[in-house]
């Protein structure tokens, strides 16, 4: 049964204090889910622009005829803008849709239900890294009306083009840029010392740390990935900022300042952000894949270990980037061999959620083919990192479309499968209604094959030689014959973007008009399904205790195939 949450609200709050200003875990994981898609839309329009003009070279793109000059000339976009496009979708796509939804989203709505919770541990600091982010966001999106436009120097922020205005045509762009991603550090700071301090210190009786959903271990290991590695980037980011105003040279060889030295700092930060992301996506799939196999996760421990080990060795991977970089190459070597280890407990990862699946008792729903696809697409983009991270194949590939592929095989399955696995999968929980069963699977379809249809390709462009981060690729003589892939993907990312119709019709619609879901509508047995759908305020009506393993599917000594932690196992047994 669905239940009101107004009768539960306890005290009366103004609207202001319940849906806009509210310290209750749950609303914040709404409000950083809308704001994520919504920033979705946005990178996903500026890939559509950046796709017509790698497909039909300074054409009018549809559609963008009403964007301003300088910026696009009857919708013709000019190179400094492409530029942009590239920058900002990268930006949006990893700081502003990534994280607000896998950890912002589903980490704030889960983390409290699923230790048993009442709320976080620090209920004002979690709006307050709400509203941080929001003005992270709109400082941002702001970047874009200034004079020069948007910040245009790669979402790596490189030196000298970062430093130098004249080289980018981009001034204030970039110092809004660099604001923007500070303010969002803060704000996910901020949660990160929420999540870790809840998920530790305010576990329901019983649920042991070796009793806590995958989810939550995925959720800690990427809190703490992240606040151990973005001191070093906030740092080099106040440097380039003194570059930029005060004059300073850290970063500006021709000033006597060591570009080098920035990409050291980005990328000790850079890759392990990319765990930060991957983690939480893996754990929404390790949730739902034994929900809807109706067996127990295999190997759970050595999941647990795995994450932990990935984490540790994440920072130590990062100039794995900077092959081509010009540093020392003595340590071309050791980084190519620490990049090559973590395919180890990658790879146990993904033979685990494999043989979770096996033999089990699949159903088929909209979550599940989403987690399914993660998986498919996932094992992609990890293979394929294992030539990227060997030295000798990186020569050759280094900022060609094949890395481009790689990236969004791994991120696009974390962020976007991962988060519609998160999304279909917890709905019911946020929102006390069911999404539509044939309209999820439609979106799965297009997004699924649509998706392959555009990366796959991808890596055959680069092995073809296309750069990344090009304007034109029709400029070089040997990249002609390669023309009609270029197309074939554009067409492709312009049906992967419509095949998000069928979700967006689905999610408001189904947000008032859906099947009531009552309190647990897959039978699983995590915390966050003992409470009403959505919950009130305050979560649990009695605080739960807890008896088992979160994944008890199918047990020998049971009547059901499913055993709620929640549930000592005299009542369910028949
Ligand atoms: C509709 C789906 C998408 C399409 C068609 C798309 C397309 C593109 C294109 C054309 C580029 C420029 C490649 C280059 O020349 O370097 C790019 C870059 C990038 N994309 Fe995507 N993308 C999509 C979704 C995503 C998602 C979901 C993520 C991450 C969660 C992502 C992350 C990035 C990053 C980090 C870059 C690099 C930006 C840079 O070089 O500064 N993209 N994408
Ligand atoms: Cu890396």
């Amino acid at each position: 049964m669905a239940v009101d949450p107004h009768t539960h609200a306890g005290p009366h709050l103004s609207f202001w204090r319940r849906y806009i200003f509210s310290t209750d875990h749950k609303v914040i994981g709404k409000q950083y889910l809308f704001l994520s898609l919504f920033m979705a839309l946005v990178g996903g329009l500026l890939a559509y622009m950046m796709r017509w003009q790698l497909a039909w070279p300074e054409t009018a793109i549809p559609g963008a005829g009403w964007i301003p000059e300088p910026t696009a000339f009857d919708g013709v976009i000019p190179p400094e803008f492409y530029n942009a496009l590239v920058t900002m979708h990268g930006t949006i796509m990893v700081f502003f849709v990534a994280m607000p939804l896998l950890l912002g989203g589903l980490g704030n709505f889960l983390i409290p239900l699923m230790v048993g919770a009442s709320d976080m541990a620090f209920p004002r600091l979690n709006m307050m890294s709400f509203w941080t982010f929001f003005t992270a966001s709109m400082v941002l999106l702001a970047s874009f009306f200034v004079p020069g436009g948007a910040a245009a120097a790669g979402w790596t922020g490189y030196p000298p083009l970062s430093a130098d205005p004249t080289y980018t045509g981009v001034d204030w762009g970039i110092t809004l840029w660099l604001l923007a991603l500070a303010l969002e550090f803060a704000s996910f700071l901020m949660g990160g010392i929420n999540f870790l301090t809840t998920a530790i210190s305010m576990r329901a009786p019983g649920l042991s740390m070796m009793r806590l959903p995958l989810m939550v271990w995925m959720q800690m290991s990427a809190a703490v990935v992240f606040m151990l590695s973005v001191g070093p980037l906030i740092a080099g980011a106040v440097l380039l900022l003194l570059d930029r105003t005060a004059g300073t040279s850290f970063f500006v060889a021709t000033r006597g300042g060591d570009p080098l030295l920035w990409q050291h700092l980005f990328w000790f930060f850079g890759h392990p952000e990319v765990y930060v992301i991957l983690l939480p996506g893996l754990g929404a799939i390790l949730e739902v894949l034994p929900v809807f196999s109706r067996k127990p996760v295999f190997g759970y421990r050595p999941i647990v270990y795995a994450a932990i080990a990935a984490s540790v060795l994440s920072f130590i991977v990062w100039a794995h980037h900077m092959f081509v970089s010009g540093m020392n190459f003595k340590l071309v070597m050791p980084f190519s061999i620490t990049t090559i280890l973590i395919s180890v407990p990658f790879t146990l990862i993904v033979l685990a959620m494999i043989a979770t699946i096996w033999r089990g008792a699949l159903r088929f729903t909209t979550p599940m083919l989403f987690a399914l696809g993660t998986l498919g697409v996932f094992i992609v983009g990890g293979l394929t990192g294992i030539f990227l991270g060997s030295a000798p194949a990186d020569i050759f590939l280094h900022d060609t479309a094949f890395v481009v592929a790689h990236f969004h095989y791994t991120l696009f399955s974390a962020v976007i499968f991962g988060g519609f696995a998160g999304i279909y999968y917890w709905f019911p929980k946020m929102f006390g209604r069911l999404m539509n069963e044939l309209l999820g699977k439609i979106h799965f379809a297009f997004t699924f094959i649509g998706f392959n249809l555009v990366f796959g390709p991808m890596f055959l462009l680069g092995i073809g030689g296309q750069m990344r981060r090009i304007y034109n690729p029709m400029q070089y003589d040997f990249l002609k014959p390669q023309q009609p892939l270029n197309e074939f993907i554009t067409i492709a990312a312009i049906i992967l973007l419509l095949g998000q119709l069928p979700f967006i019709i689905n999610f408001f619609w189904s947000m008032f008009r859906g099947n009531l879901a009552g309190r647990n509508p897959w039978q699983a047995n995590t915390l966050e399904w003992a409470a009403p759908s959505p919950p009130p305020h305050g979560n649990f009506e009695t605080p739960p205790r807890v008896y088992h393993s979160p994944y008890g599917y199918s047990q020998p000594g049971t009547s059901e195939d499913w055993l709620p932690q929640y549930q000592p196992l005299e009542k369910s047994t028949a």
